[in-house]
């Protein structure tokens, strides 16, 4: 774990789940091992059978989760599924309650948010820098970034 990240006691984090940087009061579980990287909406299900969901995209501590997502990539690296969809709509993307996302915030600024397609998955693609990206396949397995409620 690099140093200059904010902490908080682990205390009240599940087990498995670490706080998240910046002060944000939730905990966060990276799940990269290549036996468990699975679909987008078998990585939703497993975050919530934790009581969780996939991380919502935050961008107080964005640079944070890109750093821990390259710390925590496993071997091979992967891509991270998070909290996020795009709409019916190229380029607009959503949180998974419904929220819009400012749509450059978590882009690689060299990398244009409009492509492929509509209704792709959210990840943070390793070979972007762990940016949102919208390539390949809600049906990829990939790693992902669970997020808990802090239960304190
Ligand atoms: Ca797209």
């Amino acid at each position: 774990m690099s140093e200059g990240l904010i902490r908080q006691t682990t205390a009240a984090c599940p087990a498995n789940y670490s706080p998240t940087p910046s002060g944000r009061l939730t905990c966060i579980r990276f799940v990269s091992d290549v036996g468990n990287r699975t679909s987008f909406s078998a990585a939703r299900s497993a975050c919530q059978a934790d009581g969780g969901d996939l991380l919502r995209l935050n961008a107080g501590n964005f640079d944070q989760i890109r750093q821990l997502a390259d710390a925590n990539k496993g071997t091979p690296a992967c891509d991270f599924w998070v909290g996020a969809k795009e709409g019916n709509t190229d380029g607009v993307w959503l949180y998974l309650n419904g929220d819009s996302i400012s749509p450059n915030i978590f882009f690689n600024p060299m990398t244009n948010p409009v492509g492929n397609g509509a209704n792709a998955c959210g990840k943070l693609a390793e070979g972007d820098g762990f940016y949102l990206h919208d390539g390949g396949s809600c049906t990829d397995n990939n790693g992902y970034i669970c997020q808990a409620i802090k239960i304190n």
